[in-house]
Formats: C-alpha cells, sequence, structure tokens
C-alpha cells in the first residue's frame, strides 16, 4: 500500500486499484491528516485505508501518478550519518580527520544533524542542487522515516545531497555540507510502518548523464548498525520533534572517489517495496 499526495489530495495504490482518499473523505487533504484521522478511530493507518476504500469502484489512472508531490508536508527533516560502515570508510578516506568517524561508528550515540526546512525540501522530479562553492558532490540514498506523535508511523526514499569536498575539508563544516538549497528530496510515495520490514530493502541508484549510465550500486538496509528505532529514540532526547518529520537513516551505497554530480545528471532511487524517486541535478 502506497500513499501519495498529489495536489491537495491523498491518493492510495494498494496494489489493485488507486483510491483517490480526499474524493472518499473530504477532509482528508494531506498524509498529516489521513494519520490523524485513522490514529483517533484507533485503527493503524493501513486498517483506516481499508475500511475507507472497501466500496471504493472508481480506480484512477497509474499516470496521475507522476504529478505526485512530497509524500508529506514535513516541518522538518533530520538526518543520521556513518550508519553503515561503507559510510564510515568512505567518510575516512576523504578527511584529514578520519578519526571523527571511526569513532562516532562505534559510539554508543549517534551522528544526527538537521538537515531540512519545509521550504527547502524537493519532492518526486523536483530539482536537486549541487553548490557553486562544492568541487565534489554526491547523492545519498537512505531509508527515510516517518514520525508521528513520537513514533514511526511510516517510509519513504530520502536523498541526502553532499558536499563531499566541504565536509572532507572540515567536519565542522557538515552544516554547510548537508543544508543549501534543494539539498534534501523525499517521495515518491510513503509506506505504513506495518506493512514493511524496514530491517531489510533493497537500496538501489542509478545515476544517468545524458542518456548513459555513470554510476549504479545498491546496499541493503540490514546491513545498518543502529536500527530505525534506535535512532528514532536518540533524536527525541531533550528534543521535541513535530509530526510529520521525515528522518534521513544513513547512506550505504557510495559512488566511487574520483565521481562527482554534474549539473544535467538525473538520479534515481529505488528502495524495495516503496518506490523510486528521480530528481535531476541543478547547480545552485
Ligand atoms: O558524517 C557525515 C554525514 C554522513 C552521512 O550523511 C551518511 O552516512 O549518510
Ligand atoms: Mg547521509
Amino acid at each position: 500500500m502506497k500513499i501519495y499526495q498529489i495536489d491537495e489530495k491523498v491518493v492510495v495504490d494498494d496494489g489493485e486499484k488507486i483510491s483517490d482518499i480526499t474524493k472518499l473523505r473530504p477532509s482528508i487533504k494531506s498524509s498529516l491528516d489521513l494519520i490523524k484521522v485513522a490514529l483517533s478511530n484507533d485503527l493503524t493507518v493501513s486498517e483506516y485505508i481499508k475500511k475507507t476504500i472497501i466500496k471504493n469502484k472508481e480506480n484512477l489512472s497509474k499516470a496521475e501518478l507522476i504529478n505526485a508531490r512530497i509524500p508529506i508536508d514535513s516541518p522538518e527533516t533530520w538526518a543520521f550519518g556513518v550508519t553503515y560502515e561503507d559510510s564510515m570508510k568512505e567518510r575516512q578516506a576523504e578527511s584529514d580527520t578520519p578519526d571523527v568517524y571511526g569513532k562516532v561508528y562505534v559510539a554508543d550515540r549517534p551522528e544526527a544533524f538537521f538537515k531540512s526546512t519545509l521550504a527547502r525540501l524537493k519532492g518526486p522530479n523536483d530539482k536537486v542542487g549541487i553548490r557553486l562553492d562544492s568541487t565534489w558532490d554526491v547523492p545519498e540514498p537512505e531509508l527515510t522515516f516517518i514520525i508521528f506523535q513520537g513514533k514511526i508511523i511510516g517510509f519513504t526514499v530520502g536523498n541526502d545531497m553532499s558536499s563531499r569536498s566541504i565536509e572532507g575539508a572540515n567536519p565542522l563544516y557538515i552544516p554547510q555540507a548537508k543544508i543549501f538549497n534543494n539539498s534534501a528530496s523525499i517521495g515518491p510515495c510513503w509506506v505504513p510502518i506495518e506493512l514493511i520490514d524496514y530491517n531489510n530493502l533493497k537500496v538501489e541508484m542509478i545515476i544517468t548523464r545524458i542518456s548513459e549510465k555513470v554510476f549504479s550500486g545498491s546496499g541493503s538496509t540490514s546491513l545498518m548498525k543502529r536500527k530505525c528505532d534506535e535512532l528514532n529514540e536518540w533524536l527525541h532526547r531533550s528534543n521535541d520533534i513535530p509530526d510529520g518529520t521525515t528522518v534521513m537513516t544513513g547512506t550505504g551505497t557510495i559512488p566511487p572517489e574520483d565521481f562527482t554530480l554534474q549539473e544535467g545528471d538525473e538520479i534515481s532511487i529505488t528502495i524495495e517495496n516503496i518506490g523510486t524517486l528521480v530528481n535531476k541535478v541543478i547547480k545552485v
């Protein structure tokens, strides 16, 4: 079951038909409305959707889904880093201070950082950015969870656009390597937590440049050192998190050191049982 936001409506693909939830329940105009209504009826999101669409006769065309926007209006996006061994090794290679990455990988406290406000957050088919003052840029394909009332309510696909040259120069520059215009994207849909084995999902990324594949790689969330529930617990320590916040959980798929993104590249990130997030790159 995949949940999309298209304009001011919520659309669900349950594998058999595509239903306009807003037409069936006009007060539900967003994913956040849907979650609130489901929980206030003491139902999970998927139970509420099943009850709502049971008699729905209308099947929207798949073509509608091309107009999907961010799947949830996320007031804040946070991210975790160095949650995979490969990420730790790559940061050590790019940095003059490799120790910080080795230490955080084995430490009790994970690396968490603020990633995006709603205004900076992009959705499917939007443009993502590489900084004008950066020389080495990569996308980071990341399983991304959605929080509601402190708990994980579902999962989407995320891209943590990053400057390796800025972070590599000094880890204190991480906010500048991570937060800039168009530096985060999520989508195209989200899947309720009760329907997904989030600890074992294949994550794939393909980067295409003028119709030539210039990178392709994959990983699995089973290789995460810290699980999503642990990350969520850390995020909430002395920190109130608004409903609908999205959290990127780190990357395990990293292009080789001689690769950098260019304007016009197309990034396609697929997470098993969720979907494919596609964005083109612009300079920002
Ligand atoms: O340590 C810097 C950021 C790491 C990160 O974003 C990741 O591992 O995904
Ligand atoms: Mg990352």
